[in-house]
């Protein structure tokens, strides 16, 4: 995955729209290099080990795979996949596969447009069955898109992320796109990775009505179905959200055959959760995804934030969000499993602190000790089904929209020297993981 991997032109690997984004205006960092996890990833599996993690999910990689996207194979970038899934199972570590985080070919944007254009279904298609013909029997769980509303609507339509693209049809069809692809790749899974479990990984920052107002109580509930109902609905119930259907003219039709190949193609949900947000009914207003008639923000009415602040702007500490959240999701779509695919914390001002400081990362253990115990409760008094928690992440990386500024490693990452260094939240995390770590290396790999 393009956040650690670096090697970014080695054995083969095709560009993707994130080494060509370095030229255009961002962040300036390249993820030329990152965590060097191409080549460092055996080290990195004996720390999971020391550290007593179980489960590790990571992404493939498709101009690795297929270097233009869409033509030959390369067979060295499955080798290095397959490498990978071996080291990980030797070591005890269960996989959690991502077919893909947002690093699409840089050919297929520049060939056809990429997810904005109906060639990308075909392509999707084919790069997966080779993924599961060579890999299928090296993971039991899987899923085909990391948070496809980010990658639609902010990459393609609201211009602020690489492709830095603002064209709202644009993202909408890359919406619908991510529909068909998901459904058409599901039923090859099913061929070809017998027993595997697949789903789409989806995302919401929880929703608080600004005031106790009907208005705003609906415009929060409105929100969430925005946010997660616009993939989740139309698998899980055929159809988008009547509340968005009536709002977005924009909104695609969703075909009986569509929503057919859809049902039953979440065996598991996957939900990255971080943060929310209050809203507030607005009529008229638009949200990144058209007509929402709400509008949304982390300062209440007092102008207090909703809650402690991370590096990221948009992430705040709000875990008494987490249990409501997972509940939402647990009553609209009753799925037979939940995963929590990320949870996850950049410390204020961490980039550029001296290393002894970084190490001491105090909030990233009150945001740990805070948000865990909410998914505890709501396995426990609730009954939700989760089964999973994934933490983001175990080494700091390459952001795509900050570059190496935001660090959300619980190991930190020295990028002048691969050094890395476990923080004090990586200890925390270790005592919960119930390891012993003893005779634990604090620095690795050591320097000769
Ligand atoms: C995760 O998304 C990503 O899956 C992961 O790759 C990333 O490393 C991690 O966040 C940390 O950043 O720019 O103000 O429009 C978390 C959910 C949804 C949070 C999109 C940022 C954009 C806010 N993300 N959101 S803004």
């Amino acid at each position: 995955m393009e956040q650690v991997e670096g090697e970014n032109a080695t054995d083969g690997r095709g560009p993707s729209i994130f080494d060509t984004a370095d030229s255009l205006p961002g962040h300036g960092d390249t993820s030329q290099v990152a965590d060097d996890f191409y080549h460092l990833y055996a080290v990195d599996i004996a720390a999971m080990q020391l550290l007593g993690v179980k489960h590790f999910r990571f992404s493939i990689s498709w101009s690795r795979v297929i270097p233009d996207g869409d033509g030959a194979v390369n067979q060295k970038g499955l080798d290095f996949y397959a490498r990978l899934l071996d080291t990980l199972h030797a070591a005890g570590v269960e996989p959690l596969v991502c077919l893909y985080h947002w690093d699409l070919p840089q050919a297929l944007q520049s060939n056809f447009g990429g997810w904005a254009s109906d060639q990308i279904v075909p392509a999707f298609v084919k790069y997966a069955k080779v993924v599961f013909q060579a890999l299928g029997d090296k993971s039991e769980y899987w899923t085909t898109f990391n948070e496809p509303i980010t990658f639609c609507f902010l990459h393609y339509g609201a211009g602020t992320y690489p492709l830095f693209i603002k064209d709202l049809r644009q993202a909408w069809n890359c919406s619908y796109n991510v529909l068909r692809a998901h459904a058409a790749v599901v039923k090859e899974f099913r061929a070809l990775v017998p027993g595997g479990r697949i789903c789409m990984c989806l995302n919401s920052e929880w929703a608080v009505p600004l005031t106790n107002s009907t208005a705003d109580v609906d415009a929060a509930q409105r929100k969430m179905e925005a946010e997660l109902g616009i993939f989740a609905d139309p698998i899980y119930k055929g159809d988008y959200p009547a509340s968005m259907k009536q709002r977005i003219s924009s909104l695609p039709k969703i075909t009986p055959q569509l929503a057919h190949d859809l049902n039953g193609s979440m065996d598991y949900f996957a939900l990255n959760f971080y943060t929310s947000t209050y809203v507030a009914a607005d009529e008229g207003a638009t949200c990144t995804w058209g007509r929402c008639d709400f509008t949304l923000s982390q300062t209440d009415k007092a102008g207090d934030l909703i809650g402690a602040e991370a590096d990221s702007g948009w992430l705040k500490s709000t875990p008494w969000a987490f249990r409501p959240n997972l509940n939402w999701v647990n009553n609209r779509y009753h799925p037979k499993e939940i995963v929590v695919s990320e949870i996850g914390w950049d410390v204020k001002g961490e980039g550029t602190m001296p290393l002894m400081q970084a190490l001491n990362d105090t909030s990233r253990i009150d945001f740990f000790r805070n948000y865990i115990p909410e998914a505890t409760d709501a396995v426990n008094i609730d009954k939700v089904p989760l089964t999973g928690l994934f933490v983001w992440s175990l080494l700091d990386n390459y952001e795509v929209g900050a570059g190496y500024q935001n660090r959300f490693g619980v190991a930190h990452v020295d990028y002048r020297t691969q050094q890395r260094t476990f923080k004090a939240s990586a200890m925390y995390l270790a005592g919960i993981f119930n390891s012993s770590m003893a005779n634990a290396s604090l620095t690795y790999p050591s320097v000769a």
